[in-house]
């Protein structure tokens, strides 16, 4: 690689610039963005599969057009992140054959069941709070087609978020039952939702994200963010975090908390979590049985360039 060229590439990145498709940037930096982006908008189509799992079954027509939406919007953002992908050279295609042989990865937390209706309260509580904690700073994130598309993924994120809260504290304010099923709920989905922040910072692998500012704040540190953010949260909607490690610490002026379970981490993360194989057979359905709207698509498309040629 040209010196100059990395010289460029590392002052522009040092003085907090944007790197954009056209510029020259080093292969491993490509190669990092590939990996991170792809693996972010399979996270989204993924995770379109256990919410949607409960839209024909929501409690009322109110929740059931917030849930629509919401579903909706995941299906977006995974194509506003396959879109920035695309800039970096790669093929949608590829990407999708990547996710559906199960070599690529997406977010471990989508690979656990949803239960009860409760478990769509706290999937926005909990699983968007997470995904928004991780993705403000990806809004200020080195690459400029990966940065964008994070200011609206965000502001989508931030109305999941709250309309999780808001399911939960009706729920809360309902019959013994209710509150039952949401602190169940919530037993369920603490665990995992502090793992989607990725392993330690000394297990983390992928030093460069940092260094060219793509990461901009360690697992570690996002995860402690997220726990001092829901503590108060929890207190609010009165259930109870399901970790009796969990106290504030005024010396760290930060929650302690108990000790991950990494093996049922990397497990899930291999495949062998609850809905793992699931997940996938539902992707693969709904791409072969959309094969037709993409052979329709081209067709129309190859028709409209020879009307235009004429
Ligand atoms: N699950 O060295 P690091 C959403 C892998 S939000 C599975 O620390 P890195 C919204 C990692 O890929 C969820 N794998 O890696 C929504 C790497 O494997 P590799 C998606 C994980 O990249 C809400 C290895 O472990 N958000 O979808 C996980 O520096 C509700 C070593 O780890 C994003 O993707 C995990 N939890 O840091 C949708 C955000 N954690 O590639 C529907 C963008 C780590 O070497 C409903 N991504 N791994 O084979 C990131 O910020 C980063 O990629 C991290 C991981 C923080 C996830």
């Amino acid at each position: 690689e040209n010196p100059e060229y990395v010289a460029q590439f590392n002052a522009r990145i040092d003085a907090g610039g944007f790197i954009e498709p056209k510029d020259w940037m080093p292969e491993a930096y490509r190669r990092t963005l590939v990996r991170q982006i792809s693996q972010h908008a399979h996270s989204e189509i993924v995770g379109m599969l256990p919410e949607g799992n409960w839209i024909t079954r929501a409690p009322s027509l109110k929740r059931k057009a917030i849930l629509l939406a919401k579903v909706q919007d995941e299906g977006g953002h995974g194509l506003y992140l396959y879109a920035a992908a695309e800039t970096l050279g790669v093929s949608r295609d590829e990407l999708y054959e990547a996710l559906l042989s199960g070599k690529a990865k997406y977010s471990s937390i989508f690979n656990y069941p949803t239960l009860t209706w409760a478990d769509i309260g706290v999937v926005g509580w909990l699983v968007d709070g997470a995904a928004i904690m991780n993705q403000i700073p990806l809004c200020k994130c080195s690459y400029g087609p990966y940065a964008r598309a994070m200011i609206r993924v965000c502001k989508e994120e931030s109305f999941h978020q709250r309309q999780g809260f808001d399911l939960l504290l009706t729920m809360m304010k309902g019959t013994a039952e209710q509150r039952e099923m949401v602190q169940d709920a919530v037993n369920r989905w603490w665990w995992p939702s502090i793992m989607m922040f990725g392993p330690h910072d000394h297990d983390s692998v992928h030093t460069e994200t940092a260094r060219w500012g793509i990461k901009r704040i360690s697992n570690d540190d996002l995860r402690q963010k997220f726990v001092d953010a829901t503590v108060k949260q929890a207190e609010v909607l009165g259930v109870t975090l399901p970790d009796p490690a969990l106290k504030w610490n005024a010396e760290r002026g930060h929650h302690d908390f108990g000790t991950i379970d990494w093996d049922e981490f990397w497990n899930v993360v291999g495949g062998h979590g609850q809905c793992n194989v699931d997940r996938l057979a539902e992707r693969k359905r709904a791409w072969e049985e959309g094969a037709w709207v993409r052979e329709a698509a081209l067709a129309y498309a190859e028709k409209q360039a020879a009307r235009e040629q004429r």
